[in-house]
């Protein structure tokens, strides 16, 4: 089964048997009939499916990473551990497995506020993502303890950006990832994760938005709404992991089944208890 993230090339995404956010991704392999998975994405996302499907992940382009996964380790949260004894970890799905492992709750995107609200402590630390942490501080009466993690992509958007965008497409309603910057999202009409965008841009009314998350999601959003149109909030939403992967590395890693994913067993079992927990929050 070839799964490709919402922000592959467009190539690729068209021959995947299912394109999704990176916990949608690792659902359907859990659930596939096939036993060998080929994941087009970026490599915490691989970890993710071969950790809950617990079948064999291949991936096209092992080298592509997520810089923003790789700004918090275990031996930074240990430190924060001791420094904050009160607060739960809660870790955004971009991080690693070996912090995953080390984590007490993962949230994505979409669910971070809820994991949040449902975990018993009134103090959090959250990490990597400082965009997504605050967004969430915004919206809880809990305290956040925000990590200095960032994406580099969707850190690129400014308000000078949606501020441009808006002139030249002033009937478009304006959607951004959580991951943006606060006084970029501040400028937004709605904060979402890409199903959020997926699903809002179908149902709502609007003919024309404005896009601030990375330039993958457009060819779905456009393809799956054909009468309606979608400008990119700024020509350097482009995160050149996710563009690694081509037609020619994923026929090669079909071709040699090569560039398979392994999660070592010190953490993977606590890499699974961490997802299993989010995933039980309803
Ligand atoms: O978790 C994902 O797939 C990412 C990176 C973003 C999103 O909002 O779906």
């Amino acid at each position: 089964m070839i799964l490709a993230h919402n922000y592959q090339l467009p190539e690729v995404q068209d021959v995947a048997d299912f394109v999704g956010d990176s916990l949608e991704l690792s659902l359907e392999a859990r659930r596939s009939n096939e036993s060998l998975i080929v994941f087009c994405g970026v490599y915490f996302m691989a970890e993710v499916a071969a950790i809950l499907s617990g079948k064999r992940v291949l991936m096209p382009v092992p080298l592509a990473g997520c810089p923003l996964a790789a700004m918090a380790g275990p031996e930074a949260l240990a430190e924060a551990r001791l420094e904050h004894p009160n607060a739960a970890v809660v870790t955004y799905i971009n991080s690693t497995a070996e912090l995953k492992a080390v984590s007490d709750w993962i949230c994505t995107s979409a669910n971070a506020l809820r994991v949040v609200e449902a975990v018993p402590e009134e103090e959090i630390l959250f990490l990597p993502d400082q965009g997504l942490g605050s967004w969430v501080a915004e919206q809880t009466r809990k305290k956040i303890r925000l990590w200095p993690g960032f994406c580099p992509t969707h850190f690129r958007l400014l308000p000078v950006d949606i501020q441009r965008a808006r002139r030249e497409h002033p009937e478009a309603l304006v959607l951004v990832h959580p991951e943006c910057r606060p006084e970029v999202r501040c400028l937004s009409d709605q904060v979402l994760g890409t199903g959020g965008m997926l699903r809002f841009a179908h149902h709502d009314a609007a003919a024309e938005f404005i896009i601030g998350t990375e330039e993958g999601l457009l060819h779905r959003l456009r393809k799956e709404n054909p009468g309606k149109r979608f400008h990119l909030a700024s020509p350097l939403l482009v995160c050149p992991n996710m563009k690694m992967t081509d037609l020619a590395s994923l026929t090669r890693c079909l071709a040699e089944e090569s560039g398979q994913v392994t999660v070592p067993p010190q953490w993977e079992a606590g890499a699974r208890r961490a997802l299993e927990r989010m995933m039980a929050i309803r």
